[in-house]
């Protein structure tokens, strides 16, 4: 967990001394200590070191609260429907290969809904990014199984514990196409996630972060696994 106050030295820090600016003027409505704040500040570092041009920018969100992040970036963007950001991303790219194309979503939409169309940009290893805040949950909708929910897992819709076995995205997609970029990352970790995320802004092909996540208002739950 974020504590309170580092939460709020990095927001400082973000409307201090970021040359680009990539801030909307809304403030995050996350919870308290959520992760997905260090996802925001990571990605703004990242676009502002590697100077992105905004103008050829284009941000898509899936659904979730990782996704909420589209009320607070400015930048030309989409807020698509649940599991279809990468579909739009890949209608962006194939029309426009200059756009620098960023989807961010979490596990149930890129995991869940839009495994088909995850699987799709990685057999085609089109250049676009995808960063994936991995809570282990459907959070917004206050904490129903995902598919990387572990096995066991009682959630508040497996109250008799989860029946299925989690997928593990970086083996799945590296199974489909070793070319592509594919990490796992804990958001915790900041100087790795602030590299991984470089590395993948900087690759010539399809990228996936899965960035590793607590959600502290729904999380607790995930500690209930029965062997
Ligand atoms: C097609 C569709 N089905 C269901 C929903 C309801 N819904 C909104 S957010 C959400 C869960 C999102 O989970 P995840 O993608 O893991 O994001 P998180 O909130 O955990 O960051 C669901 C099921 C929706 N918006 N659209
Ligand atoms: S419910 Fe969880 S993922 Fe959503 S904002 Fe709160 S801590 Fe973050
Ligand atoms: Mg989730």
């Amino acid at each position: 967990m974020v504590d309170p106050s580092s939460q709020k030295i990095l927001l400082k820090f973000l409307k201090n001394n970021m040359t680009i600016n990539f801030r909307s003027n809304i403030t995050p409505t996350w919870c308290p200590g959520c992760h997905n704040f260090l996802v925001f500040a990571a990605l703004q570092k990242n676009l502002t070191d590697l100077s992105i041009n905004r103008d050829n920018l284009v941000i898509n969100y899936d659904i979730g609260c990782a996704a909420n992040m589209a009320d607070f970036l400015n930048t030309y963007g989409a807020h698509t429907l649940h599991g279809r950001s990468i579909a739009v991303a890949m209608g962006e790219k194939i029309a426009n290969p200059k756009l620098t194309v960023i989807v961010i979503g979490g596990d149930g939409g890129i995991y869940g809904e839009g495994l088909n169309h995850l699987v799709t940009a990685t057999r085609s290893n089109i250049n676009i990014k995808v960063f994936v805040s991995n809570n282990f949950l459907y959070s917004l909708t206050t904490g129903q199984t995902s598919p990387t929910t572990p096995f066991g897992a009682h959630t508040k819709s497996t109250p008799n514990g989860n029946i299925n076995v989690p997928i593990d995205p970086v083996k799945l997609l590296k199974t489909v196409n070793p070319k592509i970029f594919v990490k796992s990352v804990d958001c915790k970790d900041i100087p790795s996630l602030n590299q991984t995320i470089k590395e993948a802004l900087e690759f010539e092909g399809f990228a996936l972060v899965d960035m590793i996540q607590e959600c502290v208002a729904f999380g607790k739950q995930l500690k209930t696994v029965q062997k």
